[in-house]
């Protein structure tokens, strides 16, 4: 079954005029994209995303982080698009993820870590809520 899942390219992979790239090996991955902009989070609508993490040590700088530049979120469909998407961006840590995996190959930190992918198929479609209005979304085809 096509499944959806929530890219984002953050605000490290657009200033190392990465995006490119990292699109590029997502489409040859075989995911289609629906959907597609370039925004500026802000600490509220950043901290909004992640408040699952909000209890988390981390959550203050993941907001400055996030809210610090540009980023792209990006809505993907594929058959198993969560699943294979993880394992195309490899583990949150680029010191642990799989060679070949865009962390590996992008990222230089867990905090500063290129991309998000959706964790899972009722994340996603929350996620994909946060950004995206149905009717932005290209229909899948
Ligand atoms: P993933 O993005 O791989 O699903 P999560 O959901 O555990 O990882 O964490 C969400 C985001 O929070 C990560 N993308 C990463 O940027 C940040 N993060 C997670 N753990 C840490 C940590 N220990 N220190 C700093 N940032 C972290």
């Amino acid at each position: 079954m096509t499944e959806r899942t929530l890219a984002i390219l953050k605000p490290d992979c657009v200033r190392k005029n990465a995006a490119g790239e990292v699109i590029a090996r997502i489409e040859k991955a075989g995911f289609t994209i629906l959907g597609m902009k370039m925004i500026r989070l802000t600490r509220e609508t950043a901290g909004g995303f992640y408040a699952v993490h909000r209890e988390r040590p981390f959550f203050n700088d993941l907001v400055t982080f996030m809210s610090s530049g540009r980023c792209v979120p990006i809505v993907l469909a594929k058959e198993n698009a969560v699943a294979d998407f993880r394992k195309l961006i490899g583990a949150t840590d680029p010191k642990e993820a799989v060679p070949g995996t865009i962390r590996k190959d992008f990222a230089s930190s867990k905090g500063e870590n290129i991309i998000h992918g959706s964790d899972s198929a009722e994340n996603a479609r929350i996620e994909i809520g946060y950004f995206f209005p149905e009717k932005e979304l290209v229909q899948n085809s």
